[in-house]
């Protein structure tokens, strides 16, 4: 948004909040939705102009079978992300069968094979992690081993992992938030049996109604270049980009039938959390959380707004029958706390209003430009077109998930703190890449409670190598607790995940089973996906001994 068009965003959110008798900023900071920040949302959508970047045939996002992958080159390239300007680029290209692949949407059935050469074209180290597998040390991609410049890496492994969307992007520690905001990132579908059958019972087609959204943020300067220039400040925060993109395309829309659609949300911003909802004249619709970072539910959530961290992906189904005809539905994102608490003493900051706060501390002429974290904003329009018959029904049953494995007895600690030197810590270290923080027995179930501190800001905690459960949210606050049901968990927090979003002054209590096919001891880390956090040093090296 420019600086023109957010000012005019800020006044029509002042006259929806005077016309509604209370101050706006009131309805942001304390509650969801309402029906004036949804018309405000609405109205923003209605001016988005550029159809939605899709995954086709070659190109960027091109869908390739991960068999036939043999060489990734992770090199710089130009694309036009912004119409009409050519902007440098960092991409993963692949060739096969004569069409070239930028970021390729890898597909890959359960117990395959991946078999990939990565050449850096680099002028700094890089290392492929596929996030969300559950990947030997070796092909985990972890950072502990990297290719410089020039150099290759061979990946080997075979995909053992529900069926889910999965992420991949560089892990050289060091330089991961500057490669992955550069352009280093895309998609790993595993398929399974059971993925089949939803595929089947809804009749959906990846690239047509079964529709990849990767929602960025990103600043751009005049010519169309990407911009990262970043604070010491900022870096304590995590980087925040004034532009917010889907699948690479700002102001999105996608036309769609009236029938269901599934929308695999991966969050691939550095630091941005957004709340997803749908609306459409003013409400929100209501939608399906069918599954989580580790694939499907047991059963569909009907919800009707979701938090998403960096690092996270969610399945979503909705109905467009439910929706009406001749009026077009907003993905949004909706006014959330982003519970900025690091400043001061914990609770006295939890619930101020942070766009205030940052407009008193930061140069006018910056601010007006800036997105702040927790605003209402559109993502993508989805007009909504008459249709021939659909008689499908959303499956009442989607997996059968395991069952979290639960030791019993006292839980392993993990705080989450500032050193009040700028960095923040992991049971009051920073990341050191030589040592173990801790050891763990191959094939252990441990429980972990994760302990975030007061005084600090919400951390999505990410895992290599497992997937867990998450059993219990103690303390949440409230904006989390009004979506919460039994033992104070999310509806994405029923299925498996390798990020879990832990909020100030929040307690998560989450169950690993450290079960794996793997000899010899392995290392993996454990770190904040607040990317600018983890460059900080919010990570720690843990062992699985064998
Ligand atoms: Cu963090």
């Amino acid at each position: 948004m420019n600086a023109i068009t957010r000012r005019r965003f800020l006044q029509s959110m002042g006259a929806l909040g005077a016309a509604a008798g209370a101050p706006f900023a009131f309805a942001v900071r304390h509650g969801g939705a309402t029906a004036a920040e949804a018309l405000v949302i609405e109205k923003e959508a209605a001016a988005f102009a550029n159809p939605l970047r899709l995954p086709g045939a070659s190109g960027l996002y091109g869908v390739m079978r991960a068999a036939d992958l043999r060489e990734l080159r992770v090199m710089r390239t130009e694309l036009e992300i912004l119409p009409g300007k050519r902007t440098p680029y960092l991409a993963y290209v692949a060739e096969s069968a004569g069409k070239r692949f930028l970021n390729p949407a890898l597909l890959a059935k359960q117990g395959e094979e991946i078999r990939v050469r990565m050449v850096n074209q680099l002028q700094e180290p890089t290392i492929i992690h596929w996030h969300g597998l559950g990947n030997d040390a070796r092909n985990d991609g972890n950072g502990l081993y990297v290719a410089e410049p020039g150099k290759a890496y061979e990946y080997a492994f075979k995909v053992r992992d529900r069926a889910s969307m999965y992420f991949y992007h560089p892990h050289p520690h060091g330089y991961i938030p500057g490669q992955v905001y550069h352009g280093l990132a895309s998609l790993l579908f595993v398929e399974d049996e059971e993925e089949a059958a939803l595929r089947r019972s809804l009749d959906l087609a990846l690239g047509e109604t079964e529709i990849p959204l990767v929602l960025q943020d990103r600043n751009f300067d005049a010519q169309g270049r990407l911009e990262y220039r970043i604070s010491r400040e900022e870096m304590f925060q995590g980087f925040l980009g004034s532009r917010l993109l889907v699948n690479l395309t700002e102001g999105p829309f996608i036309a769609a039938a009236r029938r269901i659609y599934r929308f695999r949300v991966l969050n691939g911003s550095n630091a941005r959390t957004y709340k997803l909802a749908f609306l459409q004249g003013g409400r929100r619709l209501r939608y399906y959380l069918a599954g989580t970072d580790g694939g499907l539910l047991a059963a569909p959530q009907r919800i009707d707004q979701t938090f998403i961290s960096p690092g996270q992906r969610l399945d979503l189904l909705l109905d467009l029958r439910e929706a009406k005809e001749g009026r077009p539905v907003t993905l949004a994102t909706l006014a959330f706390d982003p519970m900025h608490a690091e400043g001061a003493g914990g609770d006295s900051m939890a619930g101020m209003d942070h766009g205030k706060m940052g407009a008193q501390q930061a140069p006018a002429a910056a601010m007006q430009d800036m997105t702040m974290e927790g605003e209402p904003r559109a993502l993508l329009r989805i007009d909504v077109k008459s249709s021939p018959a659909y008689a499908k029904k959303v499956p009442a049953t989607l997996s059968k998930l395991p069952p979290a494995k639960v030791q019993a007895g006292a839980p392993r600690r993990i705080k989450l703190a500032q050193d009040g030197k700028g960095k923040w810590t992991i049971n009051g270290q920073v990341y050191d890449a030589a040592r173990n923080a801790f050891t763990v027995q191959r094939g252990a179930a441990e429980t972990w409670l994760i302990e975030n501190d007061r005084a600090s800001m919400p951390h999505p905690m990410h895992i290599h190598g497992f997937q867990f459960h998450v059993l219990e949210r103690l303390a949440s606050p409230a904006q989390v607790r009004e979506l919460a049901g039994t033992h104070g968990r999310l509806p994405q927090d029923l299925g498996f995940t390798d990020t879990v979003h832990v909020w100030p002054g929040e307690s998560v209590r989450v169950a690993f089973d450290f079960s794996h096919p793997y000899s010899g001891d392995q290392d993996y880390v454990f770190h904040c996906h607040n990317l600018e956090h983890a460059e900080l040093g919010m990570m720690i090296r843990y062992r699985v001994k064998a």
